[in-house]
């Protein structure tokens, strides 16, 4: 059996115990272990053979016993007995916003509700609001449940696709006459989902690597296979798939292919009108008057030709991009450190040695560690008096870590109310806290909207930053309605930061927001939220999101030295 096998198969255990009412506690110890087994790269069936599963970090008695159970027999009892417990419809039904495991059993027995289809029907029909117990309300909810995963009309988020892309680049680096590899589309332009995924590359024997692409063993099914283009479907780790489009084409006018296939639409009709207007004409072979080629091998030259500074593909979105100067937009380069993180204090996966080692070897000067706050229950938030224990040990740490600058932060619930979920003397001895929103109530349990409880939180003289405000997971969760123009003018006056949280599954603020918070002069901060050491490279992702809003390292927290950082947040506490 292949690990990749075997993790999936422990990974369906994780989420069936999660149905069928296991503890949180329990589900996400037994989920860590999983992640650190897909993180170690030795064979398993091989360590299972030798005894040695429990010298995988993380990895006890009862997930090696499960490993050595898949190894020798292909199969795990435990899994088989929970896939007769738990029903198939109840995953998709608890997908559901407003819909509980309660709420879902009653629907399923009232209406035999299976499936989306079947719960549309239910809702149109009328009859799951006239079901006891659940309402219009509830209707209403799952109504706008549905269309929010059906309006993400299959788009992939840019952290899953991207490193697909890129291992599947590598790839066809190798096939016949390539020269040269480059992700275009969406992706290239650093879009929050995406479609497909557009790769090109440079050679003179299309026809031949376009058979070899298709040929590849991470392809699934094969759509097209001609002598410039083929078109194939990869799997997704999350399940489905995704159409990926390679297209050869020779070196003469890759600059136009690269140009022309990265988009978008609306920015490559403005260039060709710029190309009409001096009488050229543009296409994805090159720049041509009449029939005589100008230039066609690089996009500078392109540009260059049409008296254009070259666009940043992530600008590349008719936003006006051709009637300004592109201003030199911040890159991985200029990130100095990561301003939240989580350790296992929390819910993350590493010790603060082990996050700050990690930070030291991508070139960080500072660090802070931000684990949750005591209402971040499901998190395992930490009450005042193990926060006090982790404010020593933070401490400790910082001490012995003479290479990087550890800052004590904590990502502190904003409560419902508006207040902090910590008392101001534990605010006070943090470096740096991190304001998030968490508990999304509505209703009379809610004192504040949403906008509100962010001003009071950004008005804080102790919270350096909001995070992740605006709460949305892409294609999962839709976003609080936040009054955007307000927050940001406020937490421009105030000094408050405002987080791109850099989390694939959240990219907030998304590029539009974090442009306005630019344009009213706010001061941004990228942080990954890592929750395990790995995660500290989702920078990349908060980097292109800021990189669309046009931000350069000017206005960005992290990107300055320690010392002005310093100075940053004395200057919001009125220092
Ligand atoms: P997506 O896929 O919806 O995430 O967004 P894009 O921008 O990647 O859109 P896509 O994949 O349809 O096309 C990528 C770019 O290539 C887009 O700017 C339009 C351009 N394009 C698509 N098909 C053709 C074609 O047949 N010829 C030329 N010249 N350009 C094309
Ligand atoms: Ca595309
Ligand atoms: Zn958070």
């Amino acid at each position: 059996m292949t690990n990749e096998a075997i993790i999936e198969m422990l990974e369906k255990l994780a989420d069936l115990m999660e149905l069928d009412g296991v503890e949180a506690f329990r589900v996400n110890s037994y989920r860590r272990a999983v992640r650190s087994i897909r993180d170690f790269k030795d064979d398993l069936t091989v360590l299972a053979n030798q005894n040695r599963l429990t010298e995988i970090p993380g990895v006890g008695k009862g997930i090696a016993g499960r490993i050595a159970e898949l190894v020798s027999t292909g199969r795990l009892a435990e899994l088989e007995t929970l896939e007769q417990k738990v029903p198939t419809w109840l995953p998709t039904l608890l997908a559901m916003p407003g819909l509980g495991p309660k709420k879902a059993a009653l629907i399923h027995e009232k209406l035999g509700v299976t499936d989306l289809a079947g719960l549309k029907t239910a809702i149109e029909s009328g009859k799951l609001a006239e079901i006891p117990g659940l309402g219009d309300a509830t209707a209403k909810k799952i109504a706008e449940g549905i269309q929010f995963i059906e309006s993400g009309g299959g788009r992939v988020p840019l952290g899953i696709a991207l490193p697909l892309a890129e291992a599947l680049a590598e790839r066809i680096r190798y096939l016949s006459g390539v020269r040269r590899v480059e992700i275009a589309g969406s992706l290239r332009r650093g879009k929050e989902t995406v479609a497909d995924i557009d790769i090109l590359c440079e050679t003179d024997q299309g026809e031949k690597a376009i058979k070899e692409f298709t040929s590849l063993s991470d392809v699934r099914r094969v759509l097209a296979a001609g002598e410039t283009k083929g078109s194939v479907t990869i799997k997704l780790p999350e399940g489905g798939e995704i159409q990926v489009d390679l297209r050869a084409i020779p070196t003469e006018s890759f600059g136009a292919g690269l140009m022309s296939f990265t988009g978008s639409k609306e920015h490559n009709i403005r260039l060709r009108e710029r190309a009409i207007a001096c009488k050229w004409s543009l296409n994805e072979y090159g720049l041509f008057e009449g029939t005589n080629r100008l230039v066609g091998e690089s996009e500078e030259a392109i540009y260059a030709k049409l008296g254009l500074p070259f666009v940043p593909p992530e600008l590349r979105e008719d936003r006006g991009e051709l009637d300004r100067l592109p201003a030199d937009l911040v890159s991985l380069d200029d990130i100095r450190g990561d301003l939240h993180m989580h350790t296992v204090a929390s819910d993350g996966r590493n010790s603060i040695e082990e996050m700050a080692a990690a930070a030291q070897m991508r070139g960080y000067e500072f660090i802070a560690i931000c684990d949750h706050s005591k209402s971040s229950t499901i998190a395992n938030g930490l009450s005042i008096e193990r926060m006090e224990q982790h404010i020593e040990g933070i401490r400790r740490v910082a001490r012995a870590k003479p290479g990087i600058h550890i800052l004590l932060g904590c990502e502190c619930d904003i409560l419902l109310d508006g207040q902090l979920d910590y008392p101001d003397e534990i605010l006070a001895k943090c470096d740096w806290v991190v304001a998030s929103a968490h508990a999304r109530a509505t209703g009379p349990a809610a004192k504040l909207n949403p906008t509100e409880r962010t001003l009071a939180a950004i008005e804080n003289r102790y919270v350096c930053a909001i995070g992740h405000p605006t709460g949305r997971l892409i294609n999962r969760r839709p976003p609080m309605e936040i009054d955007m123009p307000r927050v940001v003018a406020a937490a421009a006056k105030n000094g408050t930061c405002l987080e791109i949280n850099a989390s694939w599954q959240r990219l907030d603020l998304k590029d539009e927001h974090a442009q306005m918070a630019l344009a009213a002069g706010g001061t941004l901060t990228i942080n990954t939220d890592a929750h395990s050491t790995d995660q500290l490279d989702q920078m990349r992702l908060g980097i292109v999101t800021a990189r669309r809003a046009g931000a350069t390292k000017q206005s960005i927290a992290n990107c300055v030295n320690y010392n002005e950082l310093r100075k940053l947040i004395a200057r919001k506490r009125g220092a």
